[in-house]
């Protein structure tokens, strides 16, 4: 068995669980927030049997999007006498963030 573990963006996360029921694969959805942005995500447990892996993978590819955010840099532009000026900066977030892991047992009590 696998364990997939997406961090996706949380627009995608309601598309991506239809998806996933629809194939008959179950899925947990937990709430959270990127170390960069600062901002929410969603992050999807899946585990599935190896023969399901690659029907899970596929799905979530075709449900997640690449989507531009705006932040502002931690970095200064540039020094004045005022001192710190932030500036936005613009990054491309996603479609998804996979990692998929071997699970060593699978319970349910
Ligand atoms: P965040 O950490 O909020 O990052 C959002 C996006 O900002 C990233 O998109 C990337 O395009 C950019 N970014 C992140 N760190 C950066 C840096 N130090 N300098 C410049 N740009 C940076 P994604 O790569 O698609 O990542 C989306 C979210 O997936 C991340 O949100 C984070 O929550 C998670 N993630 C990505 N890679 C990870 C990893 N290796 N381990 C754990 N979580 C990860």
């Amino acid at each position: 068995m696998k364990l997939i573990m997406s961090i996706i963006h949380d627009e995608d996360s309601a598309r991506l669980t239809t998806a996933l029921n629809k194939a008959g694969i179950q899925v947990t959805k937990l709430a959270s927030t990127g170390g960069f942005l600062r901002v929410g995500n969603s992050t999807m447990l899946i585990g599935v049997e190896e023969d399901r892996l690659e029907d899970a993978l596929k799905i979530i590819h075709d449900c997640c999007h690449t989507q531009k955010q705006t932040t502002i840099a931690n970095q200064p532009y540039t020094t004045t006498p005022e001192g710190y000026v932030p500036y936005p900066i613009e990054v491309t977030v996603g479609g998804a963030t996979v990692f998929v892991l071997d699970v060593d047992q699978f319970l349910k009590y």
